[in-house]
């Protein structure tokens, strides 16, 4: 696949050795020697730029570099990086808790401390520009044999129907025996519910899991059977009513936990404003902007570290508020990919996820029916158990109601994955996956974006489970939605397994961040360092000469409506696409879409055409380029396209 080296470097090589040899050099370093140095030739040459793409290696000062958890683009064109503590457990006891703001266009970053710890938190960019981010990280996991304290999940109840209870962190549970417990969250209860009269009257306990920890270390706070623990410094008629019901106590290991709070980023004031809290605690959480312009709030770990039950919630822009959808409960895995169809209110979730969850549920793709709840399975699907990791997206313009679904690895830590690419086209009648292209390896963790030309970037990832036994992939690949095939891009210089992430740029270039690997040597014996590096892909199109240019642009765009984009040769012009600002984590970027634009000839310029559905543009900022007649986009000016709250088509 790569173009033959020139006859030039041949010789030069030669001549190279023969000097070696000559002088009595080490031969097999000068060897290396050379073939990197050729290796820089070639794929510094015009030709292979043209072909393959280039990267580069972007140079931030040492005080700026973060653990790249969370990557979002910003209305303003610059790009978010978020680590919150980064996945380091000693940033995260000193509340150290970062994100960096990058400017792709000046090269300038800033550091921006954040509120909360965000690691592991859902993401979107709201209908106003604003970055919603909920949920992160309550508590960091305990491995077993590092567990000193036994612990477990308490129910805490409360029966009192006139009484709304709230028991801050650090409340004290007492056993039976007397063993104390500490919660390490707050618990909020409403009051007891209570259903008829006299002496029909049904009080139902109001109820919510808290996690405690024994006060005391060491094996007498263990408890392997269910007991009622009471709550400490109650007042009598108040401690008969609320109480703590707890399972077990045991000093297994124990996960990490989420948070119920949620943030939004304003791009123009650069800060952080929190919003009211979740209905549930979450950590990798996924958040889907839908065509209404509220937020789809699925899945995580909760407070006490347990898979969520399918407990969904919607957040409204408006209000600032989540609201839980009790008819809502599909189980899924954590971090679903779930995006909205062009039917509005119709998801699809692909399979794809990231993280926590049993094997045997909530594994299955399928269609998601925001009315009623409905869930309705798509089958065809190659490797079904491959789907933890794995990556999806709209491939080429979101029109066209096209998916892929790449790669991907077992679930937990199996070493196993797949280069697996299967399409799934949701204007069938009866849709359903069919077989693509793999890619030349097994991939969990690939990056996936989409290119103003229609291509779709696929890059980084690792064979096996976080990069263990040096699998990182170092490979990239084009795949064109018209022919169904991948060709082959430049390779990458920095590796990439888990927490990555990939975004468009406005100006055409896509921007790489993050890898946490397990280990940093083949053998698994040296732990790994989270890879700070920022690359940034130059796709081949920006090697073939000019690029038309946007003179101007509106700053809103409205669904239906025609308006001109200045631009000085709009004779050569082909094609218009609007691509959302997304944001990037643990392969799941449910908000990227390229929107195709009808095109028509207007002087001074093009007109372009936003489809009328909001469930193809749904509102918020967007990148629009121009596109010409050789495949070469604009740099893309932003703009935004407004809210969805009208009749909705079926
Ligand atoms: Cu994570």
């Amino acid at each position: 696949m790569r173009p033959s080296n020139t006859r030039r470097v041949r010789q030069i090589a030669l001549v190279v050795v023969a000097a070696v040899v000559l002088l009595g050099v080490n031969v097999p370093p000068a060897w290396s020697y050379i073939s990197e140095w050729r290796h820089e030739q070639l794929i510094n040459s015009p030709d292979y730029m043209k072909q393959f793409g280039h990267w580069d290696t972007i140079n931030v000062p040492d005080a700026n570099r973060v653990n790249a958890i969370h990557a979002a683009l910003l209305s303003t064109g610059k790009v978010l990086l978020i680590a919150g503590s980064g996945n380091k457990e000693d940033m995260f006891a000193t509340r150290a808790l970062k994100s960096l703001l990058y400017d792709p266009a000046t090269g300038e970053s800033k550091m921006i401390p954040v509120p909360d710890d965000m690691f592991c938190g859902g993401q979107t960019t709201l209908p106003d520009g604003r970055l919603l981010v909920a949920g992160g990280t309550q508590r960091y996991e305990k491995l077993d044999g590092a567990v000193t304290n036994a612990a477990g999940t308490m129910t805490v109840k409360n029966e009192n129907p006139n009484l709304p209870m709230t028991l801050p962190a650090g409340t004290v549970f007492v056993s039976p025996t007397g063993v104390r417990y500490r919660a390490d969250a707050e618990t909020v209860l409403p009051p007891a519910q209570k259903v008829g009269q006299g002496r029909r009257t049904q009080v139902t306990a109001s109820e919510k899991p808290v996690f405690v920890e024994a006060v005391d270390p060491g094996p007498a706070a263990v408890n392997p059977n269910p007991a009622q623990y009471q709550v400490e410094g109650l007042p009598p008629d108040v401690a008969r009513n609320v109480y703590g019901q707890g399972q077990q106590m045991t000093l297994r290991k124990q996960d990490y936990q989420g948070t119920n709070q949620a943030y939004t980023f304003d791009p123009v004031s650069e800060s952080w404003s929190r919003v009211s809290d979740m209905a549930f605690h979450r950590w990798y959480a996924t958040l889907t902007p839908m065509s209404d312009g509220n937020v789809l709030t699925t899945a995580g770990l909760d407070g006490t570290g347990e898979v969520l039950n399918g407990q969904t919630e919607i957040f409204n822009p408006a209000t600032n508020a989540f609201t839980e959808r009790k008819e809502l409960t599909h189980y899924f895995p954590t971090y679903p990919a779930i995006f909205e169809t062009d039917k509005p209110g119709r998801m699809v979730y692909t399979g794809a996820n990231a993280g926590y969850g049993p094997a045997e549920r909530g594994r299955e793709p399928g269609f998601w029916d925001m009315d009623n709840g409905a869930f309705a399975p798509i089958p065809g699907m190659r490797d079904p158990d491959l789907l933890e990791t794995a990556g999806s997206a709209f491939i080429g313009p979101v029109n066209d109601q096209r998916m892929a679904v790449v790669g991907g690895g077992g679930v937990g830590e199996s070493p196993r994955s797949t280069g697996r690419i299967d399409y799934l086209d949701l204007k069938d009648p009866a849709p359903h996956f069919t077989p693509g292209p793999s890619l030349p390896e097994g991939v969990r963790y690939p990056n996936l974006v989409n290119l103003p030309d229609d291509t779709m970037l696929i890059s980084g990832g690792s064979r096996d489970y976080r990069g263990k036994g040096g699998t990182n992939n170092h490979i990239a690949q084009l795949l064109h939605p018209d022919t169904g095939q991948l060709t082959a891009a430049a390779d990458p210089a920095v590796g990439r397994d888990y927490h990555t992430e990939a975004l468009l740029l406005p100006d055409g270039r896509v921007l790489t961040a993050g890898s946490d690997p397990l280990f940093d040597d083949e053998q698994n014996l040296v732990p790994g360092t989270f890879e700070q590096r920022i690359e940034i892909y130059s796709p081949p199109y920006l090697y073939r000469g000019g690029r038309p240019t946007i003179t101007d642009a509106p700053p809103t765009l409205v669904r239906g409506q025609t308006a001109t984009i200045p631009t000085p040769d709009p004779s050569h012009i082909r094609s218009a696409r609007l691509i959302k600002a997304s944001t990037a984590t643990h392969v799941t970027t449910t908000d990227m879409r390229s929107v195709a634009l009808d095109v028509s000839p207007r002087a001074g310029g093009v007109g372009v055409t936003v489809p009328d559905n909001p469930a193809l543009t749904p509102p918020g900022p967007y990148m629009i380029f121009l596109v010409d007649d050789r495949g070469v986009p604009s740099v893309a000016k932003m703009t935004n396209v407004g809210p969805g709250r009208r009749a909705l088509p079926d």
